[in-house]
């Protein structure tokens, strides 16, 4: 028996070493180890040997085995080494081939304006502060001088989730809450956001925006400081040689209250169609922080002052990219957005 199985290796030895192919070498493999291989046989004849015969017999044949399989794996091992070698040897990369390129994206030009104004005003040494878009009827009206039934509510008026949670208005809420942390400390913060109030949509107006919102709160801050800054601000955005002009507004939240108009930076002050021939464009809203505003949010008005403003995004990048459709900001239209 024993003689048989020491034939029966050398013959699958030498198949093993004489295929080239791995499809080749499973042949070989079941040849010797599959149902039909000799080796069957001899395992169905150890039935009728002795209990010595049957112990020596069953080593061999699992000698065998391991030796067929390790073999196997070995020439396995070669061939796959071989496969390789030749295509090291026959593939040529050209490296001077041109590569696929793929699709760039960009900047949304809301955000590149965004960005271009935190920076402006990080450079003021001003700090951002941003808040919840679900906000507090307390936060986004009663605290900022607004309380139920003001007819300034109505304008903004907006999305209520119930009768005490909108979607925020403006920015505005975002400073209360600043206030509310800070706890009577110093503030120069910028408060950028998407916000939402009830409008009819048209080229112009949407029913969600983004704002940018200032507060700057200490003991001497004064509307000089206000226009001081906003002058900066003109220039930094739309030209070293910009200025600025107070007009006389009203927000419940700031006293005075003034809108910002800055010369076109189109025509230089001449008059076009962009300013629509009056040389100036309006950019923002400020004022002089409410004493009210300042109280509720626990500054007391007699020691602190503060300014704020407030701009809308969308008009600037309007302004600046003479875009005439709000809608285009919104839409992901590739052919608009790979313009920037
Ligand atoms: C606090 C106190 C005062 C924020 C201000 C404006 C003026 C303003 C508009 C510009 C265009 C909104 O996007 S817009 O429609 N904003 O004119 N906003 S002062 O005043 C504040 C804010 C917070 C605590």
């Amino acid at each position: 028996m024993n003689q048989k199985l020491k034939l029966l290796e050398q013959e699958a030895k030498d198949a093993i070493r004489g295929v080239s192919t791995i499809a080749k070498l499973r042949e070989v493999n079941s040849l010797y180890l599959g149902s039909k291989s000799p080796l069957r046989e001899i395992m169905k004849t150890i039935k009728d040997l002795t209990n010595e015969e049957k112990k020596e017999v069953g080593m061999e044949i699992n000698r065998f085995k391991a030796m067929i399989t390790e073999e196997v794996e070995i020439k396995e091992k070669q061939i796959q080494e071989d496969l390789i070698q030749r295509r090291l040897e026959t593939e040529e990369i050209d490296v001077t081939l041109s590569g696929t390129s793929f699709p760039k994206g960009s900047i949304h030009p809301l955000t590149a304006i965004t960005e271009e104004i935190e920076d402006i005003f990080i450079g003021m040494g001003y700090k951002i502060a941003e808040g919840p878009e679900i906000e507090l009827d307390t936060y986004n009206f009663e605290m900022l001088n607004l309380p139920q039934g003001h007819p300034a509510r109505e304008m903004h008026d907006s999305f209520y989730i119930n009768p005490n949670v909108l979607l925020r208005t403006h920015t505005s809420p975002v400073q209360v809450r600043t206030m509310l942390e800070e706890k009577g400390k110093f503030l120069k913060i910028i408060c950028p956001g998407r916000v939402y109030r009830r409008d009819n949509d048209d080229a112009t107006h949407s029913h969600q925006f983004m704002q940018i919102e200032g507060l700057v709160i200490g003991t001497v801050v004064s509307m000089s400081d206000l226009k001081g800054t906003l002058s900066e601000l003109a220039k930094k955005m739309f030209g070293e040689n910009r200025e600025i002009r107070f007009r006389p507004s009203f927000f419940p939240f700031t006293e005075p209250s003034v809108e910002v108009d800055v010369t076109c930076f189109k025509c230089n002050g001449k008059g076009c169609s962009l300013c629509k021939n009056t040389g100036w464009i309006e950019i923002l809203g400020a004022g002089m922080v409410h004493p009210n505003v300042l109280k509720m949010a626990g500054y007391d008005p007699d020691i602190y002052q503060g300014f704020a403003f407030g701009m809308g995004i969308e008009r600037v990048a309007m302004l600046r990219y003479e875009i005439d459709d709000i809608r285009v900001f919104y839409t992901n239209d590739v052919r608009f957005l790979k313009q920037f």
